[in-house]
């Protein structure tokens, strides 16, 4: 690493551990409690970016305020990447909350431990069986859950699905992991703990439920029972805006706080957490630390996937394909500003039921300016991955009520035929770009060799039953007219197009 203005007296910078936390700068904030007195409470899958920005900052400050049995064990799925990186520093890592008027640092201290499967599948089974683990959350992004995004339905012909449930002791896929620390649990005498999603799908419990009691059903249709009579899924709405951390960050934390994190997490300082009550072995005080516990988490869901996630997908097509890096870059293209305005009031406010105590005009004011925050470099390519499983809750659901409702939502057009013109793979500067999506292949070859014809394109886009829903097909005018804003997106190029559509 490079020199730095703010290395201590012997010109190092302090890696992250238990023993240089005292050593650290004032400015940096830091576990006060004593973690070596903490014992996990909670096993946590998908040890991503995103979770160490929510949940376990979340957690951090209820142990902070005393708490000392809710410690988490971070298990990740993938790779053992972030494992290796946590692991020589104790497990602590740093939150770099970027905003304009400073940036600050804090030191978090709530994950314990640190795993990835396959390698460490027992430990983790043996540790989600441990009484003493009340919780299991997770944060593995939508196709995670190995679903028809359509449906919501198990995707039976997923091929880490298949092995699963050829040989269920050695779990890959979430519903398989689930579903084998449930039977074991079970087996030993232990009530199963609550599954708390923390992932943007729409109603995340009641989907993820629906997944592992589908999945059980095939192995074992007894344990399926089990699961739906006694199983709490939860449900609730997770926002924090948390790009991948890139080297440049690491760089800035060396920088700005003479500190060393192998894996810090970048992120906006706003975050949000609504979640359904329902912990039948109990669950740390989050809501003294900022959460809000709900009855009902529906309307709060509705509203970020849409508003926010809805926004996020609109800009990341637009952008990938006139070649726009970031979203705060794409939010202050007057053209793209004007789009999301139209989306939001037309097209997304109206599906919207009454969310307690929200104003939602006033959430997407505020939503305007946190795209716009330039330290948080959200890059639209990364927002345009998943696509397969993101349009469906965030942009054609709400189509479907918008045109059940007799309005044709024309900003959703717009976004659709964008992420259409996006499976291309090239941009309008002539560059090549990445399409990431449990769906790659297919749409790949489908925008290469229709990227010519919009009404070619569109029809075997539009042919893909995980992604659109018959009933939306059957509004024949929204089919048209995806296909018409495509093709213009395609000959005339998006300004073109935007003109046309703000006109
Ligand atoms: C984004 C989300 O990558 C994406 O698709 O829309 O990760 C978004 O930043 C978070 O949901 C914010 O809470």
């Amino acid at each position: 690493m490079s020199k730095t203005g703010r290395e201590d007296e012997t010109g190092t910078l302090l890696r992250l551990s238990t023993e240089s936390l005292p050593n650290l700068p004032k400015d940096v904030a830091r576990p006060l409690y004593d973690r070596a007195a903490v014992s996990p409470g909670i096993v946590h899958l998908g040890l991503g970016a995103f979770c160490r920005a929510h949940l376990a900052v979340y957690t951090d400050d209820v142990l902070a305020a005393g708490a000392t049995d809710w410690g988490i064990i971070g298990v990740d799925l993938l790779s053992p990447a972030i494992r290796d990186a946590l692991k020589p520093q104790d497990c602590l890592y740093s939150v770099f909350s970027r905003q304009a008027d400073g940036d600050q640092l804090r030191v978090v201290g709530s994950m314990l431990d640190a795993l990835a499967l396959p390698e460490d599948l027992g430990r983790a089974l043996a540790l989600m069986i441990d009484p003493r683990t009340r919780i299991v959350t997770l944060t593995v992004t939508e196709k995670g859950y190995c679903q028809d995004a359509a449906t919501g339905a198990l995707d039976e012909s997923n091929a880490v699905i298949k092995a699963d449930l050829a040989n269920r002791t050695a779990p890959r896929s979430v519903p398989g992991v689930l579903t084998e620390a449930i039977r074991l649990r079970r087996q030993a005498g232990v009530p199963p703990f609550t599954v708390l999603v923390c992932d943007n799908l729409p109603q995340n419990g009641t989907t993820a439920r629906r997944i592992v009691i589908r999945f059980a059903e095939l192995i074992d249709p007894e344990l399926s029972r089990f699961i739906a009579e006694n199983v709490a899924f939860p449900c609730t709405m997770v926002d924090r805006i948390t790009p991948a951390t890139r080297d440049e960050d690491r760089a800035a934390i060396a920088d700005g706080f003479g500190v060393a994190d192998a894996w810090p997490v970048v992120c906006e300082p706003f975050r949000q957490w609504a979640i359904e009550d329902n912990f039948p072995l109990g669950r740390p005080r989050w809501e003294d630390v900022g959460a809000l516990l709900v009855e009902d988490v529906h309307p709060f869901e509705l509203m970020k996937l849409r508003c926010l996630n809805g926004a996020h997908s609109t800009l990341a097509y637009l952008s990938v394909v006139t070649g726009v890096e970031t979203i705060a870059e794409a939010m202050g293209d007057e053209q793209f500003r004007a789009v999301i305005h139209r989306l939001w009031t037309e097209d997304l406010i109206p599906t919207l039921p009454p969310v307690p105590g929200t104003d939602v005009t006033a959430y997407t004011v505020a939503l305007e300016e946190r795209f716009l925050n330039p330290g948080v470099r959200h890059r639209t390519l990364q927002i345009s991955s998943d696509g397969s499983q993101k349009l469906p809750p965030r942009l054609l659901e709400p189509a479907l009520s918008r045109l059940r409702a007799g309005a044709q939502p024309q900003a959703i057009v717009l976004a659709v035929a964008a992420w259409m013109r996006f499976t291309v793979g090239v941009n309008e500067r002539k560059e090549a770009y990445e399409i990431a999506d449990p769906l790659a292949a297919r749409l790949r070859l489908i925008g290469q060799q229709n990227g010519h014809d919009a009404k070619l394109l569109a029809a075997e886009l539009f042919a893909i039953t995980d992604i659109f829903p018959p009933e939306l097909l059957g509004f024949g005018g929204f089919c048209e007219a995806v296909e018409k804003t495509l093709h213009s997106l395609l000959t005339k190029g998006t300004r073109a197009t935007l003109t046309a559509f703000l006109g």
